[in-house]
């Protein structure tokens, strides 16, 4: 553990780095591209460039999750504060730039405030910047990818336990892998933890599909920079021109799709081993699926959590849930 405080804040930051990426990387991506069907996980996007990338889709006019959910915690953050309870330690998984905690923070009060992300400089930055304005929370940093178990660096349950889990980032897991987490987020919370978790609602499928084809193009950039990090990390000789982003609805498991196309017939050397792609084969690089609210309900029933509450915006496009851990 560092301690990160900063003189200019009386808040203790403390940053725990479990060290997720280095040494995964290079087996990681060779296994996915080693597959009949090619694939990388979409964690692999957020190295610093992937994590400015995704801000800049979080403001996109098309791309609605962010700011809706946003609204739903301004709305009714006083409302979700009551079901977490004052003076619990609060973890954060995928806390990215911590935007979305500050809308809840006032209203939440908890003692301890711990963000948890892969994104190494990212978290720290985020993790000092707000220390510096809430200088009465105690911030533990915690690098690590929560896909995989990991353990809290605090072991006293000095306070009652809650999770925040928002983005929608549980559609980025295949349903029995969502299941699988939400149960470990249930053992880090223990018997009555809460959990607020952001759901991405079934919609419109043209709406869906615009939000991951914007017109800016930032989320094909967000996509392609994942060759981008191979060519960078991992020796790897893509030719950026030769490929192109591509999302779609996949209506069967009610899934937005992004791929990464390969236009003609290539080989591409990543870390020394060869790759051959044909014209039109792809990279599977995201899944993002989207629920109803009874969908979504059964699957956390799976994992041990029972309903408390569900609010939704007007339109009905995001859902914000609070869920209890009774397994
Ligand atoms: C919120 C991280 C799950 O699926 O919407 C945005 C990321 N990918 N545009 C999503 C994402 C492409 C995303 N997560």
């Amino acid at each position: 553990m560092i301690s990160l405080t900063d003189p200019t804040t009386a808040n203790p930051i403390y940053f725990h780095d479990y060290h997720p990426t280095p040494s995964d990387l290079r087996a990681e991506v060779l296994a996915g591209l080693g597959k009949p069907r090619k694939q990388l996980s979409p964690k692999l996007f957020y190295d610093a460039e992937g994590s400015k990338l995704f801000d800049a889709i979080c403001e996109l006019p098309e791309y609605y999750p962010t700011r809706t959910e946003i609204a739903i915690l301004r709305e009714h953050g006083a409302e979700m504060a009551q079901h977490l309870g004052r003076e619990a330690l609060l973890v954060e998984l995928g806390s990215g730039s911590s935007l979305k905690i500050r809308v809840l923070l006032e209203a939440l009060q908890p003692a301890v405030y711990m963000p948890v992300d892969i994104s190494s400089e990212h978290l720290q930055q985020s993790a000092k910047a707000l220390a510096a304005t809430f200088p009465r929370l105690e911030v533990h940093a915690v690098c690590a990818d929560y896909s995989t178990p990991f353990e809290l660096p605090v072991d006293n349950h000095e306070h009652p336990r809650a999770a925040f889990f928002p983005g929608s980032s549980i559609g980025n897991f295949e349903p029995a892998d969502a299941e699988e987490l939400l149960r470990r987020v249930g053992a880090i919370l223990c018997v009555d933890g809460r959990l607020l978790i952001g759901v991405d609602l079934i919609k419109d499928p043209a709406r869906l599909e615009l939000a991951y084809n914007d017109a800016a193009g930032v989320t094909a950039a967000f996509n392609m920079n994942l060759l981008s990090r191979i060519n960078r990390e991992l020796d790897g000789g893509f030719d950026l021109s030769r490929f192109r982003h591509e999302a779609f609805f996949n209506a069967e498991q009610s899934r937005i799709e992004m791929h990464l196309l390969s236009t003609c017939d290539q080989q591409v050397g990543v870390a020394g081993e060869i790759f051959a792609f044909h014209e039109g084969e792809t990279i599977h690089t995201e899944c993002s699926h989207k629920y109803s609210v009874d969908g979504f309900h059964a699957l956390a029933a799976r994992a041990g959590f029972q309903p408390e509450q569900v609010w939704t915006d007007p339109q009905q496009l995001f859902s914000v849930h609070c869920l209890v851990y009774r397994p």
